[in-house]
């Protein structure tokens, strides 16, 4: 980094405690060092500056009383990042590593992703740090509904649109959509990820998985390959991880194992997705209950244990740096030949630096789960429209759309001189049309 260099280390300085979203801010920037060079213009006026900088943050307290009496305080975020090309838009998350930092990165990376899909969304995040394992069906509802209680002051279907992300499903969504509709009196597309009776999408669900795998699939025919016949391993065995396995398998490939953050199964005769479901959507349970329903199948505590299983193609979708240099060593030695990142920035920048010294087809999580926001859009639609499309209707939008980003990155990458970077690719596609709304929009 050259023109840029003195921007990352003024987010450096300005966020200290926060290396996620180090991370997530030095990836980009590096890539658009030869935008700067090419865009005087956006220098000038600040564009890179301000894309670092949210347009707003918001933190406040989410107190709850457990099925015994107890009070507790959980710290809610949502961090409107950009809104230059439409109403923030981006997911909640409730896990207990949750912090302003983490919001952050996510809410960064969502501004390109959004971007990426070329609907009209800007990029936002939220959450939590409360911790939804273990809880009572009474307490995740108490704590939606206090979490609500104050989030609504700042939503709005014009506004800013949330959704769900790690811990936060169908469920979740459904008692905070409650509470915002009590409290607003009115019925309105504020969230999205809704159940279908009350105004969400067809394949919502599947959105991020299926989208995942049309994405990696159009890399691989890229070069004349397919998922045809592979052994593909996924980490994870939530919403991504479940059905990014279902596409794969429609696709022909032999989906082999997944874990969750304990450890890790290996099926052999390839995983029995409707095993998984009953585990994890309906019994919500640990994926070590697999090996009870299928005798066959190993378990094996430690969940980064997942990559040393040989496979043609990886879909990390589990979370953030779940996949390191030496995971991708083992990969590329096994002769993985692509790596498609379900989950936000799973894999760590020496991974990822390996995958692309080693032509490693590479998809980066912005571009190949953009999947879900892209559906998440087109529930918004459908909600403004007061209609609903039906599954093949959205399937065929989403496939679209899924080949539209690889083209538009690689297109991007190309134009640039890194043909195969979709690193490169992806966050140079997705900054151009944030930045030329920017800078039409003057210095706000
Ligand atoms: P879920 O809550 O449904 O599932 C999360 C899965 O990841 C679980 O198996 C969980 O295991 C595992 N996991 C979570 N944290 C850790 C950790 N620290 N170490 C190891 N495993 C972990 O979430 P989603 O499937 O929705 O999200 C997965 C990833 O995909 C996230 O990175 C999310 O940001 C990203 N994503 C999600 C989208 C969506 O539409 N839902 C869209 C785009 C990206 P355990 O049960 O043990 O915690
Ligand atoms: O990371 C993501 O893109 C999501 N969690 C989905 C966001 C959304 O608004 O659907």
């Amino acid at each position: 980094m050259k023109i840029l260099a003195g921007i990352y280390e003024q987010v450096l300085k300005r966020n200290p405690g926060e290396p996620e979203f180090h991370q997530a801010v030095k990836e980009v920037l590096e890539s658009l060092e030869p935008v700067a060079e090419r865009h005087p213009e956006y220098v000038k006026a600040g564009i890179f500056e301000r894309i670092v900088e949210p347009e707003r943050q918001i933190i406040f307290r989410v107190p709850w009383v457990d099925d015994n009496g107890t009070v507790h305080v959980n710290r809610g975020f949502r961090v409107e990042f950009n809104s230059a090309i439409g109403p923030y838009k981006g997911g909640l998350r409730f896990h207990p590593s949750v912090n302003l930092g983490i919001i952050k990165f996510l809410g960064f990376e969502q501004v390109f992703k959004n971007s990426l899909t070329t609907l009209p969304m800007g990029g936002g995040k939220g959450g939590s740090d409360f911790d939804p394992k273990g809880k009572s069906e009474m307490e995740i509802m108490r704590f939606c509904q206090s979490f609500m209680t104050e989030l609504f002051r700042h939503i709005g279907p014009d506004t800013d649109v949330p959704a769900g992300d790690i811990g936060v499903g169908a469920r979740e969504i459904g008692y905070m959509f409650g509470m915002y509709k009590k409290l607003r009196n009115e019925f309105t597309g504020v969230l999205t990820g809704k159940g279908i009776p009350y105004g969400g999408s067809l394949v919502r669900t599947q959105a991020t998985g299926y989208g995942l795998c049309y994405f990696v699939e159009e890399a691989l025919n890229a070069k004349g390959l397919s998922f045809e016949g592979r052994t593909v391993v996924i980490s994870g065995s939530g919403n991504v991880a479940i059905y990014a396995a279902e596409k794969a398998q429609q696709l022909g490939a032999k989906v082999v194992a997944l874990n969750d953050s304990n450890g890790y199964v290996y099926d052999k005769n390839g995983i029995n997705l409707d095993t998984v479901k009953l585990i994890k959507e309906v019994q919500r349970g640990r994926i070590s209950e697999y090996v009870k329903h299928h005798p066959h199948a190993q378990y094996t505590e430690g969940s980064r244990g997942i990559w040393t299983i040989p496979c043609d193609i990886a879909l990390p979708c589990a979370t953030q740096n779940e996949l390191h240099g030496e995971d991708a060593e083992i990969l590329i030695k096994n002769g993985c030949i692509a790596v498609g990142e379900g989950a936000n920035m799973p894999s760590t920048p020496d991974a990822v630096e390996l995958f692309i010294k080693n032509k490693v087809i590479f998809a980066p999580g912005k571009a190949a789960n953009a999947g879900g926001v892209a559906t998440s859009g087109l529930e918004m639609s459908q909600n403004s429209l007061r209609l609903s499309w039906t599954f093949e209707e959205v399937d065929e939008k989403l496939k679209t759309i899924m080949k539209n980003i690889y083209k538009n990155a690689s297109e991007a990458a190309a134009e640039y001189g890194e043909p195969d970077n979709l690193v490169l690719g992806a966050n140079i596609a997705g900054f151009k049309k944030v930045a030329a709304a920017m800078y039409a929009q003057g210095v706000v």
